[in-house]
């Protein structure tokens, strides 16, 4: 009985480790995007912080400043992220480009 207590106290640390071992893999993403809203870094992320990283979104989308994002703006927006991911400029992306801007793109934001 007491051998089959530990195994079970082993298994279950060895579940904790695992899903610490986890956590700690997605940690540096959700960490840096949980930061960037976490404006006081207070450890939590309150309605007026949310509130103001849509505000955020929102200017940055709406290029002309006039309060309100056109069509063209929200467009604008997709050509940019198209023009980061066509590396040669040919016009098209490919899958090894796109992998290759998102790479790019995790190692700026992780650092
Ligand atoms: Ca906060
Ligand atoms: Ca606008």
């Amino acid at each position: 009985m007491r051998k089959a207590t530990l195994c079970l106290a082993g298994a279950t640390a060895f579940g904790l480790a695992l899903a610490g071992t986890a956590a700690a893999a997605q940690q540096p993403r959700h960490g840096k995007f949980f930061d960037k809203l976490d404006a006081n870094k207070d450890g939590v992320i309150t309605q007026v912080e949310s509130r103001a990283a849509r505000t955020r979104h929102f200017d940055r989308l709406d290029r002309n400043h006039d309060g309100t994002i056109s069509l063209e703006e929200f467009h604008a927006k997709g050509a940019r992220r198209f023009l980061r991911f066509d590396l040669d400029g040919d016009g098209r992306v490919t899958r090894e480009e796109m992998t290759e801007a998102k790479r790019e793109h995790r190692k700026r934001n992780s650092n």
